[in-house]
């Protein structure tokens, strides 16, 4: 939680006070519930901005897509599906990882090296992913006069 809890803590307690039925507690207990999820959705959109995501699918048995480039430091996100089991498998490439063997929910890994991954699922022949991840690119140049 990247908020601290005291802060919208104080409202339902100001409204406790005031109304004491179970009802407006209730009412009250909903307000704080939809006040930290607005936030939490601010913090996610911020989050967001300052790291690049990309996203795959695990089909029955495929990857969508087959190939993907993305930046440096992009987080790739592969989400399950089908309704086999699949992994997601480096078996070449600058960093090798692979994910548990999984038949739904998610996988994730940030990409911190440049260069060509090929992935595959270990369980299906041909279930083969190519990413490319790119250096980002430079900074306009600082030039430095010596006078
Ligand atoms: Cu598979």
């Amino acid at each position: 939680m990247l908020f601290p809890v005291g802060s919208p803590g104080t409202v339902p307690t100001m409204v406790k006070q005031r109304f004491s039925s179970r009802a407006m507690r209730l009412v009250a207990c909903l307000a704080v519930v939809g006040l930290v999820g607005t936030l939490g959705a601010l913090g996610a959109e911020a989050a967001t901005t300052a790291s690049p995501k990309a996203a795959v699918s695990l089909g029955d048995n495929f990857f969508t897509p087959t190939q993907l480039t993305v930046t440096q430091g992009t987080t790739v996100t592969w989400t399950w599906a089908g309704a086999n089991t699949h992994n997601v498998t480096v078996v070449s490439g600058p960093a090798k990882f692979h994910s548990t063997n999984q038949s739904s929910g998610a996988y994730s890994h940030k990409m911190t090296k440049a260069g060509t991954y090929k992935i595959v699922c270990t369980f299906h022949p041909g279930m083969m992913l190519t990413l490319k991840v790119k250096k980002p690119p430079r900074a306009a140049p600082t030039t430095t006069t010596s006078s």
